[in-house]
């Protein structure tokens, strides 16, 4: 069964939503690197005063940072048998480093999944969040900021999973019970 899962796609196009409802039907941890940093940030550890800064501006956390606290996070037990990846890998070197921490181990990603959605809807969803969570990161320019970082970055790392036969697209438009119910489909076929 998939147990290996990164979740790729846009800012706001449902991946912390989904990766836990997933990780659960999985039986696995859902590990979302944008969730730690904000955990930190809100403690106001040393990594937190770190993230902050490039977090509100909308770019990414540099790779040395965030490839040790993955790491770190891959090696507690309960990631031991499998994983719901949520924001990480978001650019190629990230592909390249996750890759090199589970060959140490022998292991491989099973599957990425691509929740994809027009721009357009990413911005609405962001906007309606901003009024209900008040995020830093969730004001006009900055998820406009966003949007360009994961053109330039984190777009391209679909192609190196879909190079491999791993990479399934799956529309992220409707209610979240119905992404759920397509994610899931991606992750259990049919038998
Ligand atoms: P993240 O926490 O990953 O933020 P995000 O991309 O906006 O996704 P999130 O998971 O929160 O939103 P979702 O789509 O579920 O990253 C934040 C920042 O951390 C980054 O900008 C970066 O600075 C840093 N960072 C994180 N990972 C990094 C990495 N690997 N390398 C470097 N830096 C990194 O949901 C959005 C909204 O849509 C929610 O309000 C939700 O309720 C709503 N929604 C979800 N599904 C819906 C549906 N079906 N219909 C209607 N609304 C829906």
């Amino acid at each position: 069964m998939t147990k290996r899962v990164v979740l790729l796609g846009p800012p706001g196009s449902g991946k912390g939503t989904q990766a836990v409802g997933l990780a659960k039907a999985l039986g696995v941890p859902a590990i979302s690197t944008g969730a730690i940093f904000r955990d930190n940030l809100s403690r106001g550890t040393k990594l937190g005063k770190t993230a902050g800064s490039y977090m509100a501006a909308g770019q990414l956390v540099p790779d040395e940072v965030t490839n040790a606290m993955v790491a770190d996070r891959l090696a507690q037990p309960d990631a031991a048998d499998g994983f719901i990846l949520d924001g990480y890998p978001r650019n190629l070197e990230q592909v390249v480093e996750l890759d090199a921490m589970l060959a140490e181990r022998g292991l491989e990603i099973d599957l990425a999944l691509d929740l994809a959605l027009d721009h357009v809807l990413v911005v609405a969803r962001l906007l309606n969040r901003a009024q209900i969570e008040g995020r830093a990161d969730d004001t006009e320019p900055v998820i406009r900021e966003r949007l360009a970082v994961y053109r330039r970055s984190t777009e391209p790392i679909s192609g190196a999973y879909a190079a491999r036969g791993k990479l399934v697209s799956v529309d992220g438009d409707g209610t979240i019970e119905d992404v759920a119910l397509r994610l899931h489909a991606a992750c259990v076929p049919a038998t």
